[in-house]
C-alpha cells in the first residue's frame, strides 16, 4: 500500500477490529485495488466513501436456542451483517457452518457489496448465518433450527430492506423452513430468495451460481482465444455451486475430472456426472458414495489433494482459503491456466498474486459467482410482479449478465492501466457503482 489516504483507512479499520483476520484480508484486497483510483482522483477522499463502506451499517447478533432429537436444548449464535445499502436493500446469503464467526461474515458482506453492484441490479450487501453445523443433524433438527433462527431474525429483514438467501449449508430446503417461520410473523414472500419453486422460487435460481460461473469463465476464455471445449476441469466441493458448475462445464464441452467435499475427493478421467453427484450427496453424505454409481472413479481422503490433479481449468467452489500459495504453485506447475472462483474468497491473497504473475487467467469471486445473487434479484422481480418466469428467460438473462460483468471489469482494469488484472477491475467497477449511489 502506497497511497497515504488508503493507508490511513486501512490503519483505522485495523484499529477498529484488530482480530478480524478474514475481514481485514478482504478489505486489504479491495483497498489495494483502489489505489490507482485515489491516485487519479484525490478529491474523492473528502466523501469518506471507504470509511463508510468498510464499517457495516448494522450488525445483529442473537441467540438461537433449539431442541435436538433427544429433547436437549442446544444454543448457537446467529448473525446478520448489513454492510451497505446505497445501491438497494441489503442482500446476501445465510451460512450455516461451524466456521462461522463475525469476521468471516463481515468479510463476506463486504465482498457482497461490490459483487451485487457488479450485477447492475439494485442490491446492497449483507451476509448472515450461524455457527450451527448441519453435518450429522437429522432433517427434523435442521427444520427446528431454521425455525428458531428465523424467530430471532425476522424483525430485521424484509423485501424492501434486507433480503437473505442461501449459502454454505443453506439450500432450498432450509430456505423453505426459514420462509415458513417468517410468514408466521410477516406476509412478505419476497423477503427470502432461493425459495423452493412451490413457495415462490425462481426456475433457474438453483443452477444460477454454477451456470453463471461457467458463462463468465467461457467469456474470459473466449476473449483469450480459448474455451472449455476439450479441457480437463477440476471443481472443489460437491454442493449447490459445484454441482451446477459441473453440469454447465460438461455441456460446454469440458471433462470434469475431479470434485471434492469435506471428507475427500474423487477422480474420474472419463468425466464426473452431476446427476450422480446429486444422488451420492443426499443428506450431506460423503462423496465416496459416488463409487456406488461408477466403476471408473477413484476416491481419496484429504480434499485439498484434489488440487494436485493435473488440469487445464480449476473452479474452486467449496469454501474460503482453499487455495494457498503452495497449492497455487502446484496448479501452475501442472499446467493449469485458468482459475475462476465459484466460492467466496477461496484463494489467499499471495496465491492470487502468484496466479497473476504466472499469467493464469484469474476470475475473482465477486465477478465470477455473481450469477447467483443476480438471479436472486430476478426472483425478487418475479415475486414483486406476481409472475412466473420460465427457466429459459432466467438462463438467457443470466448469460447476458455474466458476459457484461466480464467486459465491465476488463474495461475498468484497462482504464486504470492494469489490463488483465480482473481482481482490480472487479473492485474498481464495483466501487464506482456503489459510490455513484452513495454520492
Ligand atoms: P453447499 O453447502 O451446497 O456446498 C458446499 C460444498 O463444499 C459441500 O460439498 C461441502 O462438503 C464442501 N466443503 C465445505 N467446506 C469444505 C472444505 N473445507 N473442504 C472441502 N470441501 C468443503 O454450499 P454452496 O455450494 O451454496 O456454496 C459453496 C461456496 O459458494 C461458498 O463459498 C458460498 O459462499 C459460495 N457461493 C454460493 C452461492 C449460492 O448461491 N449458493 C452464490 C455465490 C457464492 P460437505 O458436503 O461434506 O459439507
Ligand atoms: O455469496 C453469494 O452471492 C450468495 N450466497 C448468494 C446471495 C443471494 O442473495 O442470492
Amino acid at each position: 500500500m502506497k497511497n497515504a489516504y488508503i493507508k490511513k483507512v486501512f490503519k483505522q479499520v485495523k484499529e477498529t477490529c484488530p482480530n478480524e483476520t478474514q475481514f481485514l484480508n478482504a478489505v486489504r484486497e479491495v483497498l489495494e485495488s483502489l489505489e490507482p483510483v485515489y491516485d487519479a482522483n484525490p478529491e474523492l477522499e473528502k466523501y469518506a466513501y471507504l470509511e463508510r463502506i468498510c464499517e457495516p451499517q448494522r450488525v445483529v447478533e442473537f441467540q438461537v436456542a433449539w431442541k435436538d432429537d433427544e429433547g436437549n436444548i442446544q444454543v448457537n449464535r446467529g448473525y446478520r451483517v448489513q454492510q451497505n445499502n446505497a445501491v438497494g436493500p441489503f442482500k446476501g446469503g445465510l451460512r450455516f457452518n461451524k466456521t462461522v464467526n463475525l469476521s468471516i461474515l463481515k468479510s463476506l458482506a463486504f465482498e457482497q457489496t461490490f459483487k451485487n453492484a457488479l450485477t447492475g441490479c439494485p442490491m446492497g450487501g449483507g451476509k448472515g448465518g450461524s455457527n450451527f453445523d448441519p453435518h450429522g443433524k437429522s432433517p427434523a433438527e435442521i427444520e427446528r433450527f431454521c425455525h428458531a433462527f428465523m424467530k430471532q431474525l425476522y424483525p430485521y429483514i424484509g423485501s424492501k430492506t434486507d433480503v437473505p438467501a442461501g449459502d454454505l449449508g443453506v439450500g432450498g430446503t432450509e430456505i423453505g423452513y426459514l420462509l415458513d417461520e417468517y410468514l408466521k410473523h410477516r406476509k412478505d414472500i419476497g423477503t427470502l430468495t432461493g425459495k423452493p419453486l412451490d413457495k415462490g422460487g425462481l426456475k433457474g435460481r438453483t443452477e444460477a451460481t454454477g451456470f453463471g460461473l461457467c458463462y463468465f469463465t467461457e467469456e474470459m476464455l473466449n476473449d483469450h482465444k480459448k474455451s472449455f471445449k476439450g479441457k480437463k476441469v477440476i471443481i472443489s466441493g460437491s454442493g449447490n455451486v459445484s454441482t451446477y458448475a459441473c453440469k454447465k462445464a460438461t455441456e460446454l464441452g469440458a471433462t470434469v475430472i475431479g470434485m471434492s467435499d469435506t471428507h475427500g475427493y474423487i477422480i474420474d478421467k472419463k468425466g464426473i456426472d452431476y446427476k450422480k453427484i446429486i444422488k451420492a450427496k443426499e443428506n450431506r453424505a460423503s462423496i465416496e458414495n459416488y463409487l456406488k454409481y461408477s466403476d471408473s472413479t477413484v476416491y481419496a481422503e484429504n480434499p485439498t489433494d484434489l488440487f494436485k490433479t493435473k488440469c487445464d481449468i480449476c473452479l474452486p467452489c467449496a469454501t474460503q482459503n482453499e487455495i494457498n500459495l503452495d497449492t497455487a504453485k502446484i496448479l501452475v506447475k501442472n499446467g493449469c491456466y485458468c482459475v475462476a472462483e465459484g466460492a467466496n474468497l477461496p484463494t489467499t491473497l499471495d496465491a492470487i498474486a502468484y496466479f497473476q504473475e504466472n499469467k493464469v487467467l484469474f476470475g475473482p469471486a465477486k465477478a465470477a459467482n455473481a450469477g447467483g445473487v443476480g438471479c436472486s434479484y430476478f426472483e425478487m422481480c418475479q415475486n414483486a410482479e406476481g409472475s412466473k418466469w420460465t427457466f429459459n428467460k432466467t438462463d438467457k438473462k443470466l448469460k447476458e449478465m455474466m458476459v457484461n460483468i466480464y467486459h465491465n471489469i476488463k474495461d475498468a482494469a484497462i482504464r486504470y492501466g492494469h489490463p488483465e488484472n480482473f481482481v482490480m477491475g472487479a473492485n474498481i467497477h464495483g466501487f464506482e457503482t456503489v459510490i455513484a449511489k452513495m454520492k
